[in-house]
């Protein structure tokens, strides 16, 4: 579907306004947007994960640790996931989220991942500029990331910034010069982004981040000693299929959270960037930029 055509059905949760600052500027961002008894449910839920994850010692397939994890220090890098791990997470994955989900993809919605990334002041917590569409390459550009700050995120703890209008773009190369992976930008192409054209997704724990998958984005490190725990929800519009290893599957993967799914693909004629075969297994972005990958 065209962004015109979804804007012509009624919104269920964004303004129309919301939802033509997405389709314009590949992002938006609400503030202070969900009810406090559900921020209080995610915020606990997920206090749990965190001292779960204390006696972990390496990066496993439920938690992305860091360097210097340690009991007394948590440096849980991501929880992946998290609709596997605790029901509350996929319920709000396919209650209100996904309402929003439809109102930017249209009437049919399917779900494709979930990731619980967090910063802890550790100074290896930025996130290099990059575009998702290159880890997960789909048939058409109908696919984006609904995030959640779990706590008050501000300049100070490492909020997501975007570069306005990057979707109607390029797409980069995210391979290093010696053809590995790396899950970025080259230098050379991060080096040439205009910093001041950077919008950083500030807010209140509840608001709400959008970024479209051509949308070129990062996050600084945390300047604050506060955890930033941000809840990533990503989706596409069901005629968007994908066309290469899931990096990361959960239970839910590729299930329909509303209306229908699609009889036929719809192709975008722009070509993407193909991403290693991740069929036998996936780190994490943290890990690629890292080179922790080998
Ligand atoms: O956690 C962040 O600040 C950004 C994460 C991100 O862009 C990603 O995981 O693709």
């Amino acid at each position: 579907m065209t962004p015109e055509e979804i804007l012509a059905a009624p919104p269920r949760v964004l303004s129309q306004q919301q939802r033509e600052h997405y389709f314009s500027q590949g992002y938006v961002c609400l503030e202070s947007f969900l009810p406090a008894d559900v921020l209080a449910e995610m915020v606990a839920v997920t206090a749990e994960f965190v001292d779960a994850s204390r006696s972990e010692t390496k990066p496993g397939a439920v938690f992305d640790i860091g360097p210097g994890h340690g009991p007394e220090r948590p440096v849980l890098r991501r929880l992946k996931r998290p609709d596997d791990q605790h029901e509350a997470y996929w319920r709000f994955a396919k209650g209100l989220i996904a309402d929003m989900a439809a109102d930017l993809a249209g009437p049919d919605v399917v779900f494709h991942h979930a990731k619980l990334n967090f910063k802890w002041f550790d100074e290896s917590d930025s996130v290099k500029w990059h575009q998702d569409i290159q880890f997960f390459p789909h048939t058409n550009y109908n696919v984006f990331t609904i995030g959640c700050y779990l706590a008050d995120t501000d300049m100070q703890n490492g909020p997501l910034a975007v570069l306005p209008g990057s979707h109607l773009g390029p797409l980069y190369d995210q391979y290093d010069q010696s053809g590995s992976w790396a899950g970025c930008l080259q230098p050379q192409d991060a080096a040439a982004i205009d910093m001041s054209k950077a919008a950083y997704l500030t807010g209140p724990a509840g608001s709400i981040t959008i970024h479209n998958c051509r949308t070129v984005h990062y996050s600084p490190a945390s300047k604050s000693p506060l955890p930033r725990p941000l809840l990533l929800n990503c989706y596409s519009a069901a005629d968007a299929k994908a066309y290469t290893a899931h990096p990361d599957p959960s239970s839910h993967t590729y299930e329909v959270v509303r209306g229908s799914a699609a009889r036929w693909a719809a192709h975008d004629p722009r070509p993407c960037l193909l991403p290693p075969d991740w069929s036998g297994g996936y780190s994490s972005i943290f890990a690629a930029q890292a080179g922790e990958d080998g």
